[in-house]
Parts: structure tokens; C-alpha cells; sequence
């Protein structure tokens, strides 16, 4: 294999160069991004807020395939630091630098503080604990999400899109998040042929999607396709037969890679066989008319007496939403189109806007509930079928995934009570009665960010660009000035400012994807891709199985008088 082009700089955290060769090392971020495999964006990640590491981002090396980089960067002999070659190998191997900085971080600084746990954290869901390893993404308060140092604009930038200056593809955050180097456009093109490669599904899948009613909440039944994908896993396999532990991460490689690859025609078959109501009824009456006439008919629907044959009738003819049936995948198409397409819709723009949906809804550092539960279940090996299903379920809670649903249907019911002409007052006054009711404003708040989430932003540009007179953008835009002082006044919400889930389900209604209950299956996706590149990197990296501890509240009362 040929030597490949690449210069790379670690800095550890105390200022000294690990590896490298690059001196100048805090290269320019506006650097044009060429295609051929040398150096385009050297530029210095941003440090995290601890100041722990900056790496320099470079391009991808042309000739070596995701695997083969990753392999490089994976040594096998993560347990052999010992070995005085291993420890030589370290040196000129990054991700043993990785594994070796893990080390020296654990014996040099393994008792430093990293705060002080108190009991509002422990009683108030360990908001601010800083508990977790997450290599692929970090988030600033502030500033929002850095995928390894970029940031959302930065990757709109410099990620290679399906045209130029389009949206970034998502196979390119892909091979970022894995690697931490930007790749070109031919990797990028490459990764997406791979993933068109793997993307074979067993019949036992759909046959257990089948299994569900139509009605069944479309994240039921997609958790249900990802559980029934883990007949197949690789690691499963793999360490029922037994290996070391140094090899734990190319079963998960594989396993995470199918996954990622399979999930969208998983998704499309379960939109494509959504039910409308809309259609079910109408099927409903038509049929019972063909069949018993006017009279019964309207009997029928007057009775709401929708069992029994009329409904399997109508199940049978208008099962699949759209009628369309399953649309097969085009694999001339990239990751993000193809999962358009495999959906129904085939427009440029709705191409574009599913790239930087998937791009921009793919990690959120490891604390949330989905990332936190898929890495807390892969600490106990389980393969990552079963790590992202866990996942899932904790991506359809309303407080966290399933916000996208909530936002479209409230504005939805807010057109239906006032119409889409509606006054500042009108639209205040339906803020607060939903908020007198119990209930939060979905798409405003959140648990780390405390500034408007820079995925909101981006999909408001896009939104500008594409459709700046669309009367729901229209009101997603006056809610942006309505609730935030609204929140503020409650004076209980710590971030009155609108996060990711505000914005997407306006612009997905736009191209015609308007059947919310479905959106966070959308979200979900995209997700695979930060949860299965920080599986690969648990594995790799060996982290230990997640048990942190827990107490009573006669344990933490007692405790607290002791220590007042
Ligand atoms: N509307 C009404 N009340 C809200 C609110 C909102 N949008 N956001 C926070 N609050 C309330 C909380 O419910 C809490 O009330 P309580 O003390 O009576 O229980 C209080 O303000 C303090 O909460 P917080 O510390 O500001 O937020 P948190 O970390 O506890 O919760 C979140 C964060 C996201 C669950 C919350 O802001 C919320 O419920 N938002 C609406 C749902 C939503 O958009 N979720 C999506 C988040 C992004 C994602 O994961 N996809």
C-alpha cells in the first residue's frame, strides 16, 4: 500500500508536540478546499472548554478507503502498551496516540477534579456532571455543536457537498466524526458507494414491521427494524466465538457501518407504509359504498365502525401511504438523497435539505439521552444494534426526539384555532395558554445549550434561501420573537432560545413530508451516524462498562447534614 500524503500535529494538553510535522500549527481555516488528497483545511481545532487536546484537522489521505484509515489508526495492541515495539508503534500511530494519551491521562491526572458533584446535580438529572468520554463531537453552551473541532458552518464550508457549494454530505461528517479528518470529495463519493454496498436487508425485517398495526407509531416501528437487523451482527458473532479485546472494534466497525447503511430503506419502508387517516377514510367510504351502497355507507362512517372487513379491505389497498409502494433505492444517488428518494420525494432542493438534515441531526456530544443510552448499553458489549434500538427508544421521548413531532403538530393546531394570519397578540396569547396547560413550548430549551442552537440557524438560512415566503416559515420566524421573552418571564427556563427542533418540520412540510409522527424516525437516521462512529471508538479505545453510582434520599439527606 502506498505511503500516504498526510501531515498531522497533536498537541497535548501540556503545549508539547506529541507527533507531527507540521510547525505552524495554527493554520488558516479559509484555506480552499482542493480535491486530490493534499492538505486543505490544516486549522486548529478548537480546543475544549477544559483545554484538553488540539488536533489539526487534515485531509484524508486519497488512496486509503475508510476501513484502511481507520485501521491504521486502530492498532490491535491496545492491551500490549507494555511492549517496548507496541510503544514504538504508538508513536507513529495516531489512534495508538489516542489510546496511549488515555493511558498517561489515567495515571498522570486520574485523581484530578473535574468539579464538584452536589446534590442539585444528583437530584436534577446530573445537569453540568461532566461524567462521559464522547470523541466525536462537543458542545459549547454557547457556540453549540463541534463535530471533531468543526463547527456547523464550518463543515457547511469545508465537508464536500453533491455539487459544489451545496449541503455538506453526510458520509463526509461520517468519515470526519470517525477519523477526524476532513476527507474530498472522492471519499466521500467512495464511502457513499460502500454504504449503497451494505444496504441489503433480510426479509425478516420488514416481515417484523409487518408484524406491527400501520398505526403503530412509526419510532415503534423502526426500534422494532433495527432490533430485527441484529440477527445479523457481526460482534455478536464474533464474540460468541471468542476474540481479544483489541479486536473488539472491527466487529463493531462492521456492525455500525450496516447499520448506518441500512437504516434509511428501514425508514422509507416504514413511511411508505404509514396509513393517512385522510386516505383510510376515504378508502373506508368508497369501498363500503362499492360494496353495500350509499345508505350503509354513510351508516358505516356515521357509526365510526371501522373494524372488520371494510378496514382489511382498505388496509390491504391503501397500506401504503402515497401509493406509491416501497420505492426501490437508486444507487446512483448519495446517502441522504437516496433516503429522499427511497421516501417519495425526488426534488433538488429536498435532496439538499436532507443533507444538512442528516449532517446537522447526527451527534450532539454523549450526554443526551440517545447518544448517553446507546454508549451506556454498548458498555456492556452489547453489539450496536442493540446500543442504537436502545437509543431510539430514548429518541422518541417528547422532551428529547420527539420534539419535532410536537413543534409541527402545535403550530399546526395554532393555524387551526387563529390561521396562518395571526397577530403578535394572538399568537402570545397561545403561547401562554399552552404553557397554563401544563405543557412546554416544543423546539424552545434545552439542557446544555443556552444561545439559539447553530442548527436552528442553518436551517433557517436554508429556509431564507429556499423558501422565504412560506407562511409557516413566516411563523416559525415571529415565534423565534415571541417565546423567548415569554420563557424568560416564567423565569424558570434556563434557555428561552429555540433548539434544532423548532425549525425542521416546517421545512419538511414544504417539499410535501408532512406527517409529523414520523420526524423523529428522520432524526433518528441521522443519528446512527454519531452513535455508531462513538461505538467504534468505545470499542477501540476499551472503554469500561458504565456504572456510576447511585443513592437514596435517606443516604443523601444524611450525608448532607454530616457535611453542612
Ligand atoms: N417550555 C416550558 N417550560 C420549559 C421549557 C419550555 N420550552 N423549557 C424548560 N422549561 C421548564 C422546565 O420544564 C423546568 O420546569 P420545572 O422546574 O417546573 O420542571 C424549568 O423550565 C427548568 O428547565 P431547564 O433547566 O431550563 O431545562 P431542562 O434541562 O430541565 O430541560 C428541555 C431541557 C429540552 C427538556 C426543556 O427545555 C423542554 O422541555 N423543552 C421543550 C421540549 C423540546 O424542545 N425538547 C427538544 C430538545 C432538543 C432535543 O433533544 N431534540
Amino acid at each position: 500500500m502506498p505511503t500516504p500524503k498526510r501531515r498531522r500535529c497533536f498537541r497535548g494538553s501540556f503545549g508539547s508536540r506529541i507527533d507531527g510535522v507540521i510547525p505552524e500549527c495554527g493554520g488558516a481555516l479559509e484555506a480552499p478546499v482542493s480535491s486530490g488528497g493534499l492538505l486543505v483545511g490544516d486549522f486548529a481545532q478548537q480546543s475544549s472548554s477544559l483545554g484538553s487536546i488540539r488536533w489539526l484537522q487534515v485531509q484524508s489521505a486519497p488512496d486509503l478507503d475508510l476501513h484502511s484509515q481507520l485501521k491504521e489508526l486502530i492498532p490491535e495492541q491496545q492491551s500490549m502498551a507494555s511492549n517496548v515495539v507496541v510503544e514504538t508503534l504508538f508513536s507513529i500511530c495516531s489512534l495508538s496516540l489516542f489510546q496511549e494519551r488515555l493511558k498517561k491521562l489515567k495515571s498522570d491526572h486520574g485523581k484530578v477534579q473535574l468539579g464538584n458533584i452536589t446534590a442539585d446535580m444528583v437530584i436534577g438529572g446530573m445537569r453540568g456532571m461532566t461524567g462521559l468520554l464522547w470523541e466525536t463531537s462537543l458542545l459549547d453552551p454557547d457556540e453549540g455543536i463541534r463535530f471533531r473541532g468543526l463547527s456547523i458552518p464550518e463543515c457547511q464550508k469545508l465537508l464536500p457537498g453533491a455539487k459544489a457549494g451545496g449541503e455538506p454530505l453526510p458520509e463526509g461528517l461520517l468519515w470526519l466524526l470517525l477519523t477526524g479528518k476532513v476527507p474530498n470529495k472522492e471519499q466521500a463519493d467512495g464511502l457513499s458507494a460502500e454504504l449503497c454496498n451494505r444496504a441489503k436487508i433480510p426479509d425478516h425485517v420488514f416481515k417484523a414491521i409487518d408484524a406491527l398495526p400501520v398505526a403503530a407509531h412509526p419510532m415503534t416501528q423502526f426500534a422494532t427494524g433495527v432490533m430485527a437487523l441484529q440477527v445479523d451482527s457481526e460482534f455478536q458473532k464474533a464474540y460468541e466465538k471468542g476474540m481479544p479485546k483489541a479486536k473488539f472494534w472491527e466487529p463493531t466497525y462492521e456492525d455500525s457501518m450496516n447499520l448506518i447503511a441500512r437504516l434509511p430503506t428501514v425508514a422509507s419502508y416504514v413511511y411508505r407504509r404509514q396509513i393517512s387517516f385522510f386516505f383510510l377514510f376515504l378508502s373506508l367510504y368508497m369501498l363500503t359504498l362499492l360494496i353495500f351502497g350509499d345508505l350503509v355507507a354513510f351508516y358505516f362512517i356515521r357509526k365510526k365502525n371501522i373494524c372488520g372487513l371494510p378496514y382489511v379491505c382498505c388496509g390491504i389497498l391503501f397500506r401504503i401511504y402515497k401509493d406509491g409502494g416501497i420505492i426501490p433505492p437508486d444507487n446512483s444517488l448519495d446517502y441522504a438523497a437516496n433516503f429522499s428518494h427511497m421516501l417519495g420525494f425526488d426534488d433538488p432542493k429536498m435532496l439538499e435539505l436532507m443533507r444538512l438534515y442528516v449532517t446537522i441531526h447526527s451527534d450532539h456530544e454523549g450526554g443526551n439521552v440517545s447518544a448517553h443510552t446507546a454508549h451506556l448499553v454498548g458498555s456492556a458489549l452489547s453489539d450496536p444494534y442493540l446500543s442504537f434500538a436502545a437509543a431510539l427508544n430514548g429518541l422518541a421521548g417528547p422532551l428529547h426526539g420527539l420534539a419535532n413531532q410536537e413543534v409541527l403538530l402545535w403550530i399546526e393546531s395554532l393555524v387551526k384555532e387563529v390561521g396562518e394570519d395571526i397577530t403578535t397578540d394572538q399568537l402570545k396569547d397561545y403561547v401562554w395558554k399552552t404553557l397554563k396547560s401544563g405543557k412546554v413550548v416544543p423546539g424552545y430549551g434545552h439542557g446544555v445549550l443556552r444561545k439559539t442552537d447553530p442548527r436552528y440557524t442553518c436551517q433557517r438560512e436554508f429556509a431564507l434561501k429556499h423558501l422565504p415566503d412560506d407562511p409557516l416559515f413566516k411563523l416559525v420566524s415571529k415565534l423565534y420573537e415571541v417565546v423567548p421573552p415569554i420563557l424568560t418571564e416564567l423565569g424558570k427556563v434556563k434557555n428561552p432560545w429555540p433548539n434544532v427542533d423548532a425549525h425542521s418540520g416546517v421545512l419538511l412540510k414544504y417539499f410535501g413530508l408532512s406527517e409529523a409522527r414520523y420526524f423523529t424516525v428522520l432524526f433518528g437516521v441521522s443519528r446512527s451516524i454519531g452513535i455508531g462512529s462513538q461505538l467504534i471508538w468505545d470499542r477501540a479505545l476499551g472503554l469500561p462498562l458504565e456504572r456510576p453510582k447511585s443513592v437514596t434520599m435517606d443516604w443523601l439527606e444524611s450525608y448532607c447534614k454530616k457535611a453542612a
